[in-house]
């Protein structure tokens, strides 16, 4: 190491360390060139011990090799002084202040690259590899962040082992005194085993507990440059991954999927420059303004405390009784007590980003938007009574279905779009945009479509992925940012440190399924479950030991965007204070336009789920006083609920501010559950063709071979497990029963063609098969030969002529094989709500 004639030669370009490690200790960021080096210092006591023993650490290492160990050892310390003299003072300092009234755009950090890697490692000894060592950290890489596939693990072929790799010779028997003696504490493969699965457990988290996860990928498809410098949207065609999360609100981890409540909507994108966590739901407004009244919320709506009843439902005196205090979450219940509350799948449900945030483009400019999932398969929900039928028949119908559908290669789809506005826009509409319980319709900032979601692989381990993944609304990338939005902010605190207790520490990032494709390099250190064995001794910044590494990334780093504050504010309010902008005020506007945006169909829903809840409801004040509530969005809403609670219309509560006079928009085309139908495919939508014996194996195989062409997943459902024998004289198989498969975990039905299907009218659960199909609105295909059990069902089919019901199918029994398409048709139809009738005829 003689040649350092020239020390600071610098590059202001290449900050990135040098891959070889040879050559010159070279300064790459501002600053002066290094001064002369001071003189070489006493070697420390071990390097003295380790040159008298003469011991050479072998390396393989370029810069080094062949140089025994003292040789070594003073390299590295000439590396290091050439390394920190070329970084001679901190050039960035004046940065940090508003000099002359100024603040600087933060600068790049110092950085020079050593001549000799040793100079930065921890030990000259990390040469020496094993087995379990590896080869030595790679320069400038953290590769904690590679692919999954390092931490996957299959055991095809393998012994059961220990943790610590021991092979078990019996995973049969613990180790006894005696073969009727006691049991011996030094039986560590017992009790290896046993503490590991008496701590199987992680808490769950306090809200979404229950849910669903998928792995998949960002496209880009329309090119937002000039309004975002975001990694994902850098080019048309780019792809990032990402893992989603869908969930419940309020039930446990072990609840079932289809309950009436809120679901989450939640997406980590893993980004070239770090994750971006977009944590929404699938109702675009929130019950609250402030943070503050969120724990109020989840303990009202959660299990009440002194029986932990009732499970998963927001039908019960607590939470009636916060919301009927609360006007402000009117709004958002009007979208809870609408069928968005209960999707038909995870793969037909919107999903929103609800608050306001900022899109930043490279030139610092920054425009506000909000963010829309939008699936492909359209907007589609379940009927109320189907929902509470399914949590018994199937609690785990969502999970199945996202399962079942990327499984099966129907793999899930959903639209990014955006709405994007100005300040100004935002100032002179009547509603506050930084207020969660309001939404910016679509007449005001229309959808633009930016990209799209596919949902194309399953994890591997529900535990490991699923719920070991933390989202975090603070998790963002350059080019996308905050704004006020009080629920936002209050939520950026909550996220880390809920993540903090669930996952054991502040290393949660490390955890596969959380480390962001882009590389980690900071000076955070230890801490429970540390993963990263960080090579060197510099744990700080700024530093000149290990060359200013890792260092500031300045102007192509995350800034916030600049903000004025206290602008909107007249200049006498105080600057610290409690309260809500005026805006925040109105409750009841956009409440109003919900509701006024609703089909008749969907308004009966939302009466019936006001009924259903508040009947629940015990305390009859509280069922009045939200009456009066409702009173305030729509009086003959409050009318009919009252009727249907048995009670006098109270007087509407006071209202704080008057809904808007004329507001910008009084009914919004694209609040209606309908307005998204579909793209007509029914893509893993699951089709019941009912056997019999002596049912038209060719009827039923052509309806089949079509549903399955069509991707959707039909069934031979059939009394028992078996055969049937078909009219032709051949066998068809049962693959699932009336008892373990009813009418609810199936979107249609073919009825039997053919002389058995008279036969089934004796079958109670057949005959409740074919009813629930009709009540809840379903395509049903009826041939004439099955008349009898259409009939025994209640099925209208013979007075209604099929004309008004676009989801009845009555068809001769020779026109049933040619009927498939149709069939088809009716089923991307959804349902058939014309049919549905109050209280239901059947
Ligand atoms: Fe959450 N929320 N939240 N939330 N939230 C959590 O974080 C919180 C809010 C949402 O699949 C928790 O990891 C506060 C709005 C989803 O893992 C916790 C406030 C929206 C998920 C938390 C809100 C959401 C969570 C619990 C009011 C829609 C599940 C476990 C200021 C935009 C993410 C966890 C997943 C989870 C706090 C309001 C959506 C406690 C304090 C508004 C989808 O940190």
């Amino acid at each position: 190491m003689t040649d350092r004639k020239d020390p600071a030669k610098s590059s202001s370009k290449d900050p990135a360390p040098n891959e070889k490690g040879a050559g010159s200790a070279k300064q790459s960021m501002g600053g002066p060139s290094a001064k002369p080096r001071a003189a070489r210092p006493k070697r420390s006591l071990i390097e003295r011990a380790a040159t008298a023993l003469g011991s050479g650490t072998s390396s393989d290492d370029e810069g080094v090799r062949n140089l025994a160990t003292a040789d070594r050892l003073d390299a590295k310390i000439d590396a290091t002084e050439a390394l920190v003299a070329s970084i001679p003072e901190n050039v960035n300092k004046a940065a940090e202040y508003a000099l002359r009234g100024k603040l600087p755009q933060p600068p790049q950090g110092a950085t020079a690259t050593p001549e000799n890697l040793d100079a930065t490692a921890s030990t000259i000894t990390e040469s020496n590899e094993s087995e379990k060592n590896g080869a030595k950290a790679a320069p400038g890489k953290n590769l904690n962040q590679g692919p999954l596939l390092k931490h996957r693990a299959d055991s095809l072929g393998r012994a059961l082992t220990t943790n610590q790799g021991v092979p078990v010779g019996d995973n049969q028997n613990s180790l006894r005194a005696g073969l009727r003696g006691p049991t011996l504490l030094e039986d560590f493969i017992l009790r290896e085993k046993i503490t590991h699965f008496d701590h199987e457990r992680i808490p769950e988290r306090v809200v979404h507990a229950r849910g669903s996860g998928a792995h998949g990928y960002f496209e880009c498809t329309e090119d937002i440059t000039s309004l975002t410098k975001a990694a994902p949207f850098a080019k048309v065609g780019k792809r990032t991954p990402v893992f989603v999360r869908f969930s419940t609100v309020a039930g446990e981890r072990g609840s079932a999927d289809t309950v009436r409540d809120t679901r989450g909507f939640a997406v980590k994108f893993y980004t070239d420059e770090g994750n971006w966590d977009l944590v929404g739901n699938n109702i675009p407004v929130f019950f609250i303004q402030d943070p503050m009244k969120f724990p109020d919320v989840v303990h009202a709506v959660k299990p009440e405390p002194h029986h932990q009843m009732p499970q998963a439902s927001s039908a019960h005196d607590t939470f009636w009784d916060f919301i009927s205090l609360m006007p402000e979450s009117m709004h958002h219940i009007m979208w809870q007590m609408s069928d968005r509350a209960i999707p038909r799948s995870y793969r037909t449900m919107q999903g929103f980003g609800v608050h306001t945030f900022r899109l930043v483009n490279e030139a610092g400019q920054a425009t506000l938007v909000k963010f829309h999932w939008t699936p492909v398969l359209g907007t589609h929900s379940l009927d109320w009574d189907e929902a509470v039928k399914l949590s018994g028949a199937d609690p785990d119908f969502h999970r199945r279905d996202l399962w079942e559908a990327i499984e099966g290669g129907a793999f899930p789809e959903y639209l990014l779009q955006i709405q994007t506005f100005t300040e100004a826009e935002a100032e002179a509409w009547s509603f506050d945009v930084l207020d969660a319980t309001k939404i910016v319709p679509e007449e005001l900032a229309p959808l633009r479509t930016v990209g799209r979601l596919v949902l194309n692989r399953n994890p591997d381990n529900f535990f490991a992925e699923t719920e070991q993944v933390a989202f975090c609304t603070q998790h963002i990338v350059p080019g996308i940012d905050f704004t006020n939005d009080p629920l936002l902010q209050g939520r950026n605190f909550s996220y880390l440190d809920t993540q903090l207790t669930r996952l054991g520490g502040p290393n949660f990032h490390e955890i596969p399924i959380n480390a962001p494709v882009a590389e980690i390099h900071n000076n955070q250190r230890d801490g429970f479950h540390r993963q990263t064995i960080n090579r060197g001794r510099v744990n700080y910044e700024p530093n000149s030991l290990a060359g200013g590494c890792p260092f500031q990334a300045g102007a192509r780093g995350f800034t916030s965007v600049a903000e004025r504050l206290l602008a909107q504010q007249a200049t006498t309010e105080p600057t610290k204070l409690r309260g809500k902008p005026e805006k925040f005020a109105d409750h009841y506007t956009q409440a109003r336009l919900f509701w006024a945006s609703q089909t008749p169909i969907e308004r009966e829903h939302i009466a019936r789920a006001f009924r259903f809840e508040l009947t629940r409801v015990q305390t009859q004040a509280i069922r009045e006083r939200m009456v009066a509530m409702v009173r305030n969005v729509d009086e003959g809403l409050a009318a009919r609920v009252a009727a249907d609670l048995g009670m006098q219309l109270p007087e509407p509560l006071s209202v704080v501010a008057p809904p808007v006079k004329d507001p910008e928009v009084a009914v919004s085309g694209g609040l209606s559950l309908f307005a998204r139908p579909g793209d007509g495919r029914i893509l893993g939508r699951r089709v019941a063709i009912l056997l019999a014996d002596g049912v038209s194996g060719a009827a039923a195989g052509a309806l089949y071979d079509a549903l399955l062409t069509a991707g959707a997943v039909p069934r031979y459902v059939g009394e028992r497990l078996g055969v049937v024998r078909t009219a032709e004289g051949d066998e068809l198989p049962v693959e699932v029963t009336f008892e373990t498969a009813p009418s609810v975990l199936f979107d249609a039905a073919a009825l039997p063609t053919g002389a058995g299907a008279a036969a089934l009218t004796r079958d109670g659960l057949a005959v409740e098969f074919v009813q629930l199909q009709y009540r809840h609105c379903k395509p049903l295909l009826v041939p004439t030969s099955a008349a009898s059990l259409a009939a025994a069902a209640g099925v209208k089919a013979a007075a209604a002529g099929a004309g008004e019901d676009p989801g009845l199918l009555v068809l001769p029994d020779d026109a049933v094989a040619a009927s498939a398409p149709a069939f088809v048709k009716a089923i991307a139809l959804h349902r058939a709500w014309q049919r549905q009738t109050e209280p239901p005829a059947v």
